[in-house]
């Protein structure tokens, strides 16, 4: 086994040797983005830049191959550019061209892989009940949805293809829901499996992409539509898209469940918003060309958010300008649409948050008041709480032999390594029959590959000791498994050394409702400081992303439906992927009440209306039981009902942006070719100016211990009664001094704007990140303004 594992790193490693001294030459998928499309109108227009896209191919490519002179996407209405398969030394040569703003590898991002809803009414103090102001059904959000990732690997989703949507789904039911709006430009593709006719007035647009490879070297004697075109569908596969798009905006559906777990009504943020579902990924994989063409068509169709449950990996962040997500967003943003984004699930490490472009909401992840939980209990009756969504079959009355991983590993395995249960390093001799426990000690193996490793050992069940992510309970289908804590494990462990046959049962999974504390910033959900700059505070708030209940494609595959039932139409799903479209559903839910509002608006009135505490009344905290920082969860958890009236807004302009492209260092001729206009930078420009965007939150991202000091200028917009006054409140840490000037705000039937200014400095005592609030208030409305200094 161990030799035929040699062999095949062996060859993968002369693959890659091979194929990294051919790399310069091999042609690869890029995409060249080219700015502003604000000068191309209409059909003859479109066809006209695709023409010029291809005379500019084929003046690099050398005429031996013109094969390659074909467009694999062609970006010409929000913005300008295209895809095609370039060689290394072509891209650089087109990056040199006059009118391309930048030229980058394809790349290929990762998935973010009802009660929610209730629970973020609950925590707004307003009750579940609240009749919903007049809110119109006229909000289309799209969702743009995705593929296989990594991170799903680590955050147990093995094989977790999504995309697409099921529209037999409940949830997708379009009863009382009004006539689509007239100004709907969409589509609806049809594919061999789906029809024009299952979408309705809820799901009104479908598409679907099927990327043109090249394949690489052949030479097909210039046939420029050579690439085989793959049947296609916008159907899901997976059920990630399917489980998004319901929680952003599903019917209501009565009696919904998991198998009987978190049984309830499952809806929507927005239950009266329309869907519109963009299948950016294929089982191939999700690539950055195709996501840009699916928010430019989303963009072209008419929707009013976008919610992305889709990332570049923490590891490999592009700068804003190679980074799809970025590009597409801001022209989004340009043309008056709101992109929300999945900050991605790679915490709990600092700078992990992706998708961290200003003009992006960013969102963490958290739990909700309802917890899962598997009870372990051992052969002399002690009982110990565990965490899972599980199918277990066995009973208390009965119990298995028990043992440690590490006592039954396979011969020549290390301890270590059977402890951690890894791939391969138990004996099954040993292990059958039992329960098994693991310790987490490496994270490059998955829970659910522990779990899959055991079950092929034919272990009986697992017990996985894993402080850290015991709070977001793993679905093991079937096969008995429980997560507990390092004190629980290690008394498991001390009754196994202390008799000669120790025995345990693992009990199938209990909801428990109105859990305490919630929300907890999840464990995997990406952390704060963003890596690209330390000047805009990101996440910028978190929302539901733990065991989530919502609509899913019916799956039947083996171990995960219990015996006698039929596959669930809903499942339980944890990541910021879930979270993501909690806010695209609370910005659609704010929008069908106040059409008129923008999405810097919306955006504002989410992050400064947000919550910092739990349902115990304190601070919120992290799965480690700290206060939860803004780095961790942005401005707190999401309030939608109270979002609906903020009482001030920070709006955000798109010339707000572009400054911030030029205090970010980027040469103002590519800032005017994505703005599309004549704009020039301000003569000063440094990273440190973009502190002074008029965001929503304060970051500062270096202030001198000794004697630094710095002032932030603001302006808020009133959207509540017109004759107002407030007052401001400062929430200063030890070690900062943060002033308020004017600490009145005065508005009238004329006056709708004011500023005001937050210096702050260093008292000199202690360095590190300060963390803040400034609050302004008239008595009715609390506008929240988090902060944070990094004393240097
Ligand atoms: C180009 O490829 C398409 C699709 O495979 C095929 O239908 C067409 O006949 C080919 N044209 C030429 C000139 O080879
Ligand atoms: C909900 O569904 C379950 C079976 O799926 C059924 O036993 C129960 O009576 C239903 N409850 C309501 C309130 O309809
Ligand atoms: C929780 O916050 C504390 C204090 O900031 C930090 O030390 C700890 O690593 C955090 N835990 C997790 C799981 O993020
Ligand atoms: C539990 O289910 C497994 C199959 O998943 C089966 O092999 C076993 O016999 C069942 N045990 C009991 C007690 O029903
Ligand atoms: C159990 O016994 C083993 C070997 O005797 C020892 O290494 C281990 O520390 C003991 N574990 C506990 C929890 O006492
Ligand atoms: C930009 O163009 C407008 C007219 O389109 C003109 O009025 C303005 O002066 C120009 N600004 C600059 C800085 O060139
Ligand atoms: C605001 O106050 C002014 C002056 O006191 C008054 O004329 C006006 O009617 C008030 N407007 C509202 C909306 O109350
Ligand atoms: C709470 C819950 O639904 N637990 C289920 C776990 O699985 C067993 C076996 O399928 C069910 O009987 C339990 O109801």
């Amino acid at each position: 086994m161990a030799s035929l594992l040699q062999l095949l790193f062996l060859l993968t490693l002369s693959c890659i040797l091979l194929y990294s001294t051919k790399a310069n030459e091999t042609p690869q998928p890029y995409v060249v983005y080219m700015g502003s499309s604000t000068k191309i109108n209409g059909e003859g227009d479109f066809e006209a830049a695709k023409l010029a896209h291809l005379r500019l191919l084929s003046s690099i490519i050398p005429s031996e191959e013109s094969e390659r002179v074909f467009l694999r996407h062609s970006y010409n209405h929000a913005f300008k550019g295209f895809s095609a398969m370039l060689t290394e030394k072509e891209a650089s040569v087109l990056s040199g061209h006059d009118e391309i703003v930048s030229v980058f590898p394809d790349p290929i991002l990762q998935l973010h892989t009802t009660r929610s809803w209730d629970f973020l009414e609950a925590e707004s103090g307003m009750g579940s009940n609240h009749p919903y102001p007049h809110s119109s059904g006229d909000v289309i959000i799209g969702i743009v949805d995705t593929e296989i990732s990594f991170n799903l690997l680590l955050y147990d989703c093995v094989g977790d293809w999504s995309v697409g949507i099921w529209p037999e789904s409940p949830s997708f039911n379009d009863n009382g829901i009004g006539e689509i709006p007239s100004r709907w430009k969409g589509v609806c593709m049809e594919g061999s499996d789906f029809k024009k006719s299952d979408c309705n007035r809820k799901l009104i647009g479908a598409r679907y992409y099927t990327i043109q490879y090249s394949s690489i070297g052949a030479k097909t004697g210039g046939n420029k539509t050579h690439a085989v075109k793959p049947a296609g569908s916008p159907r899901d596969f997976e059920g990630h898209g399917t489980h998004t798009a319901s929680t952003a905006a599903g019917s209501t559906v009565l009696n919904a469940s998991y198998y009987d777990l978190a049984r309830g009504t499952a809806k929507g943020g927005s239950p009266s918003s329309r869907i519109a579902m963009y299948k950016a990924c294929s089982i191939t994989g999700c690539s950055g060309a195709t996501i840009l063409k699916a928010i430019e068509d989303a963009i072209k169709d008419g929707v009013d958010i976008i919610s992305i449950s889709i990332g570049m990996s923490s590891i490999f962040q592009s700068d804003f300008l190679n980074d799809p997500i970025a590009i597409a967003s801001f022209h989004a943003h340009q043309m008056g649409v709101m992109v929300i984004c999945s900050g991605g699930n790679d915490g709990p490490d600092p700078y992990t948050v992706v998708n961290s472009a200003p003009w992006i909401f960013t969102v963490a992840a958290s739990n909700i008041d309802r917890a899962f939980q598997s009870m372990v209990v051992l052969g002399n009756g002690h009982a110990f709480q565990g965490y899972a969504i599980n199918f277990s079959n066995l009973t208390r009355s009965k119990t298995y032999p028990l043992a440690f991983g590490g006592d039954v590993a396979a011969a020549s395995t290390p301890v270590s390594e059977a402890s951690n249960c890894y791939p391969g390093s138990l004996d099954s001799k040993k292990a059958f029959g039992k329960i098994i426990i693991c310790v987490d000690a490496d994270p490059a193996i998955p829970r659910r590959m522990k779990k899959l490793v055991a079950e092929a050992a034919g272990a009986r069940g697992v017990i996985l000791i894993d402080d850290a992510e015991k709070g977001v309970p793993l679905d093991s289908g079937v096969f008995p498994f429980s997560e507990v804590g390092d004190m629980a494990g290690l008394q498991m462990l001390k009754y196994i050394n202390s008799t000669k046959n120790p025995m345990a049962t693992i009990l199938p999974a209990e909801e428990i409702p109105r859990f305490r504390p919630a929300p907890v910033v999840a464990y995997f959900s990406s952390r704060g400081p963003g890596g690209l700059t330390e000047t805009i505070l990101k996440p910028d708030a978190t929302a539901p992303g733990v065991a989530i209940l919502a609509a899913t494609i019916p799956k039947s595959d083996i171990g995960s439906v219990p015996i006698g039932k039929n596959p669930s139409m809903f499942s339980l799903r944890s990541g910021t992927s879930m979270a993501c479209p909690h806010v695209a559903g609370a910005a659609a839910f704010i929008k069908s009440v106040h059409p008129g509002w923008t999405a810097s608006k919306i955006k504002s009135a989410l992050m400064t209306t947000a919550t910092t505490s739990n349902n115990m009344g304190k601070p919120l905290t992290n799965s480690s039981d700290s206060f939860a920082s803004p780095h961790e969860m942005g401005a707190g958890q999401i309030c939608p009902l109270k979002a609906l009236n903020p009482g001030l807004v920070y709006e955000t302009t798109t010339k707000d942006y572009l400054h911030f492209l030029c205090y970010y260092g980027y040469k103002e001729k590519l800032i005017r070719s994505m703005s599309g206009t004549n704009f020039s930078c301000p003569t000063t420009s440094f990273e440190d100016l973009i502190s002074n965007l008029n965001y929503p939150s304060i970051s500062i991202s270096k202030l001198d211990r000794k004697r630094g000091s710095q002032t932030i200028t603001r302006t808020v917009t009133n959207v509540g009664s017109k004759n107002s006054t407030y007052i401001a409140t400062v929430q200063a840490p030890i070690g900062l001094v943060a002033k308020v000037s004017p600490n009145k705000l005065i508005f009238t039937d004329n006056l709708r704007t004011a500023s005001f200014k937050v210096f702050f400095s260093s008292d000199g005592s202690t360095m590190g990140y300060k963390f803040g609030a400034v609050t302004w208030s008239d008595g009715l409305h609390f506008v929240r303004t988090v902060f944070v200094v990094n004393v240097v």
